[in-house]
């Protein structure tokens, strides 16, 4: 994929010194938020790619990953937003032998700003602790994300674990390969690409 932004560009090259000057310098100018986040995403996007070509290792996809925090650090008190009313809450976490959490922050993040009450169990979640943290919450939404294909069948048997529970639950499935497709095998209610999508599908139930 041919970058042309430059904030995506510094991304993807590992300019940690240059995405942190660019985040800022477009805060600065008033960029919203979230639309820096899209170009942080499309530079990782290229790194995955890189990975995937055997062009970058373990390391850089590490290094990525430290950048992309950094980054969220500052962007953070302006995702938030000022919305303090509580509608409710919601139960999130990364699936069972997962441990990409970059993107679930910010669905975290957004959903705290639209005035949820998030119960973030972390990454790596197996099936008893969504359970637990539903039953204690009495949440109406749970949202999953996943990265690795690999973990697909892991969150299948989570969202049937949850089911044989008969809680009374929707459960949202995000992250960067879900579709209508994967939604439909492992049995989810909705699924989102992005973080603005679980604000919408929680604002639904809610
Ligand atoms: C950074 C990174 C890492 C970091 C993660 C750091 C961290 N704390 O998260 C580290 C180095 C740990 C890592 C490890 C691995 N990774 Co990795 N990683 C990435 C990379 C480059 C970027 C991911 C990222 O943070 N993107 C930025 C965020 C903002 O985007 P996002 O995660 O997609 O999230 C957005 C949306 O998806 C959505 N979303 C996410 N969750 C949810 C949930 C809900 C409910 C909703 C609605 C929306 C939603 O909203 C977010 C914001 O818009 C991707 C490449 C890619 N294309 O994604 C590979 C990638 C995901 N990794 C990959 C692989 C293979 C691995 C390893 C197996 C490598 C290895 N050999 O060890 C390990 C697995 C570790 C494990 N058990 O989980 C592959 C997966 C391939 C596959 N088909 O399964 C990818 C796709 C790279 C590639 N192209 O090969 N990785």
């Amino acid at each position: 994929m041919a970058l042309t932004d430059a904030l995506a560009i510094a991304v993807a090259e590992l300019e940690d010194e240059q995405v942190m000057s660019l985040v800022k310098e477009r805060l600065g100018a008033g960029t919203p938020a979230l639309e820096i986040v899209g170009r942080l995403q499309e530079g990782m996007t290229e790194v995955g790619r890189l990975f995937e070509a055997e062009e970058y290792f373990l390391s850089e996809l590490v290094m990525a990953g430290e950048i992309m925090k950094d980054a969220m650090d500052e962007l953070e008190p302006h995702l938030k937003g000022a919305n303090q009313e509580f509608k409710g809450n919601i139960v999130i976490g990364t699936v069972r032998g997962d441990v990409h959490d970059l993107g679930k922050n910010i669905v975290v993040m957004l959903l705290k700003g639209a005035g949820y009450n998030v119960i973030d169990l972390g990454v790596d979640v197996p099936s008893d602790k969504f359970i637990d943290a539903i039953k204690d919450s009495k949440a109406p939404l749970v949202a999953m994300s996943v990265l690795l294909t690999g973990c697909q069948d892991a969150m299948k048997d989570i969202i049937a674990d949850i089911r044989k529970e008969g809680l009374d639950v929707k459960i949202l499935i995000g992250g960067n390969y879900v579709d209508e497709i994967v939604k439909e095998n492992v049995g989810a209610d909705f699924f989102g690409t992005s973080a603005s999508d679980a604000v919408k599908y929680a604002d639904q139930i809610f």
